[in-house]
């Protein structure tokens, strides 16, 4: 389905006299505004294909209808969201979940939607059919040299399918680990992995970089080979300066100070990127800031600190995605709410007074440090995205646009209500 530019022309003028007013008084109260308006255009938020459908637990899954059933739906579901609000200008594909036949009509398909393809994701946590050896007791970390040859081989084709997209970088999730003590050695657990991942470092081609996930727990349940940020950064430092330590928000343990990871990988010049989402019991998936926006926006505080004090690139230095998924919300909205919810956390961060909290942590003052903190937290800066958007041509409502035009029912009507797209 293709938005029409009219469609959000109209939409804009009917909200415009009520926006320009929001945004005056927002003018009055945050001097930053005009610093903050062209950052905040420019970060863009990758969606994953695998975020497009419906997703489930082990429990069920409850199918919402016209679902994108190719990568080519799947394009035109990421090229509709970014016509609504210019922030999702990128695609992350899982492989195999999404291999694409013919590589110059998918890339020609992004580009006509403005879009690139963000990093490519490997898969060995599943069997797929007509495969030789099984991960059931994982893949690069298997005590079996051929079943690690298999998952090495995977990720370096992996790369090869990134590269004929424009990819500039593999992310791998490994859910190796044991389900039961005295079932793994440790130290030959990581080694063995170790050595599987150098194999596929060194099929990176010179301007790639290779993302290493970590996850506390699940699918296996008494250890994971990659569990935390540290394990993590033991393998990157080990591989080299290609590869990077990437942070998802939902694999942590409880209470995991998050912000202090982030900042603490940046100063080290090892964090890569992002999986967003949000939890409250575990790896929950669900919508970003739906459950701690105020931990979402302590951790952009880290970033934009951080990386500041290393003269980074905001948009370009790290890889953004959300990592999600939608059991019970249309999946499109639920990227919208989102996409949102980052931007909006970016922004607040942004207009941190950063030489006063400096000042007061200087000086011990631990009242003034909050109150900078939580008085940029609870500035209403909604009007300012608003603002970006109508800049940059997208919506300025985006959520209420999409339900205004009824997108879900045309999906539908164009795709049936039993379409099922591929992931989890
Ligand atoms: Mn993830």
């Amino acid at each position: 389905m293709l938005l029409h530019r009219t469609s959000i022309e109209d939409h804009n003028a009917a909200l415009l006299a009520a926006h320009q007013r929001r945004l005056q008084y927002l003018r009055s109260e945050v001097p930053q505004v005009d610093d903050v308006l062209p950052l905040l255009t420019d970060l863009q938020i990758a969606i994953p294909s695998w975020a497009l459908g419906t997703g489930g637990t082990r429990f069920g899954r409850f199918s919402g209808g016209g679902e994108p059933r190719s990568i080519a739906e799947k394009i035109e579901d990421v090229g509709l969201l970014h016509a609504l609000n210019q922030s999702s200008g990128s695609i992350s594909l899982h492989i195999p979940w999404d291999v694409p036949e013919n590589h110059a009509s998918i890339r020609s398909l992004a580009a006509q939607h403005g879009l690139r393809f963000d990093a490519v994701n490997s898969n060995t946590f599943q069997d797929q059919p007509g495969q030789q050896h099984s991960y059931k007791f994982g893949s690069l970390q298997h005590v079996d040299k051929a079943v690690r040859k298999q998952a090495i081989e995977h990720n370096i084709e992996v790369i090869r399918q990134g590269v004929e997209l424009g990819s500039k970088a593999l992310s791998v999730w490994l859910s190796d680990g044991s389900c039961f003590p005295g079932q793994l050695n440790f130290r030959k657990a990581f080694q063995n992995t170790l050595e599987s991942l150098q194999e596929i470092y060194a099929a990176l081609p010179a301007d790639w970089k290779l993302w290493l996930e970590y996850k506390a727990f699940e699918p296996n349940f008494y250890s994971t080979t990659v569990a935390d940020w540290g394990q993590s950064y033991l393998y990157v430092s080990k591989l080299g300066p290609k590869a990077f330590t990437l942070v998802d928000l939902g694999h942590h343990l409880p209470n995991a100070n998050i912000e202090q990871i982030v900042s603490l990988l940046l100063m080290e010049g090892r964090l890569g990127g992002f999986h967003f989402n949000d939890s409250k019991y575990g790896d929950d998936d669900l919508t970003t800031g739906s459950i701690r926006p105020y931990q979402l926006f302590l951790i952009f505080n880290e970033l934009v600190e951080g990386m500041d004090a290393r003269h980074m690139n905001h948009a370009q230095d790290l890889g953004w995605m959300i990592d999600a998924s939608h059991n019970v919300k249309d999946p499109l909205e639920d990227l919208l709410q989102s996409v949102e919810a980052i931007k909006l956390a970016y922004a607040q961060a942004l207009i941190v007074d950063r030489k006063a909290l400096a000042a007061a942590q200087a000086n011990n003052d631990v009242v003034r440090a909050q109150e900078i903190l939580q008085a940029a937290f609870r500035t209403d800066l909604r009007p300012l995205l608003a603002e970006s958007r109508l800049r940059a041509g997208a919506a300025l409502a985006p959520l209420q646009l999409f339900r205004e035009l009824n997108v879900r029912q045309s999906l539908i009507k164009e795709r049936g209500t039993t379409a099922v797209a591929t992931g989890l």
